[in-house]
């Protein structure tokens, strides 16, 4: 099988890169609508369509970045849930710390792996999904796609959630009751004033964090191709809006982020989409970083890209 690139951008050692991608095409619990196994692949295709200079930063962050994209991580076909899972976590914490994760899934179970993998202590998960994602178990699952948010939570990490429009009484309790669960329904963003308190949240983060992005979190119309799609939601410059300021807040450290839950349908439109999110992230993430200040240092030699 040819090797995953990125914007067909040649693939750098990884202990010499910037950005790491890792496809991980995991779909096991899924309750609705199947595919979110083709969506690694079906971004990396979209990001060859993808110019590579970034018309928010003025800049074409590949002169100045290295990129790897990783073998897709599977599982097995005799391996459990809980090994997978396991598995996936030990992986993510044997890649190097400093370049930025970006996981693409697969659905939004793997986050809890991630997350644990990079992050050695409590920090902030920043959660855009439709859903609280807050269930004990789903479908007999501990690992469901519907309960990532309720492990993060039990690890002692801090819930920032935005976007969320479906949730049990029991989710909507939880949240009430516990003040390192935050949540900002998608309908209350509608008012200005309640953006604005959103924004002012995010830029009062601080310390170690992860981001996570489950697709359904845009408006349908936006992204159709998700799992589990609702009404209402995001449009691409709210969220564009949110990733900005989570990424230029310079009191955070983004220890990684993941794109989950793309179903690939015949427009295109929702894997483009997730492939211009995840240029955005790789871009802003690495102005916040000062890369683009190396050729002038001289550390860094322009990369050779066609
Ligand atoms: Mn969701």
């Amino acid at each position: 099988m040819a090797e995953a690139r990125y914007q067909r951008l040649p693939n750098r050692a990884v202990d010499a890169t910037d950005v790491i991608v890792l496809p991980v095409p995991y779909e096991q619990t899924v309750s609705y609508k199947g595919g979110t196994a083709r969506a690694p692949e079906t971004i990396l295709a979209a990001t060859e369509q993808l110019e590579y200079y970034d018309e928010d930063q003025r800049w074409s962050p590949f002169k100045y970045m290295g990129i790897t994209v990783l073998a897709p991580f599977e599982k097995h076909p005799q391996e459990g849930e809980r090994d997978f899972h396991r598995r996936l976590q030990q992986y993510a914490a044997s890649l190097p710390a400093k370049p930025l994760l970006l996981a693409l899934g697969g659905e939004h179970s793997i986050t809890p792996d991630l997350v644990q993998g990079r992050m050695n202590a409590p920090g902030t998960v920043i959660v855009l999904d439709a859903h609280a994602d807050l269930r004990r178990e789903f479908e007999g699952s501990r690992f469901s796609h519907a309960c990532p948010m309720h492990h993060l939570r039990e690890a002692g990490h801090e819930i920032l959630m935005v976007g969320v429009r479906s949730l049990l009484d029991e989710e909507a309790r939880r949240i009430d009751g516990d003040p390192g669960l935050r949540c900002f329904l998608d309908r209350e963003l509608q008012r200005p004033e309640c953006w604005r308190a959103l924004l002012d949240a995010i830029h009062a983060l601080s310390g170690p964090a992860w981001l996570t992005i489950d697709m359904d979190v845009f408006n349908p119309a936006v992204v159709p191709g998700v799992g589990t799609p609702q009404p209402g939601g995001l449009s691409w410059y709210q969220a564009l809006a949110l990733i900005e300021a989570c990424l230029f807040n310079q009191r955070l450290r983004l220890r990684g982020c993941d794109l989950v839950e793309l179903v690939p349908e015949p427009s295109c439109v929702s894997a483009m989409t997730a492939a211009k999110l995840s240029h955005k992230l790789i871009s802003w993430w690495g102005k916040s970083q000062r890369l683009d200040e190396r050729l002038e240092r001289g550390s860094q030699t322009e990369v050779d890209y066609h």
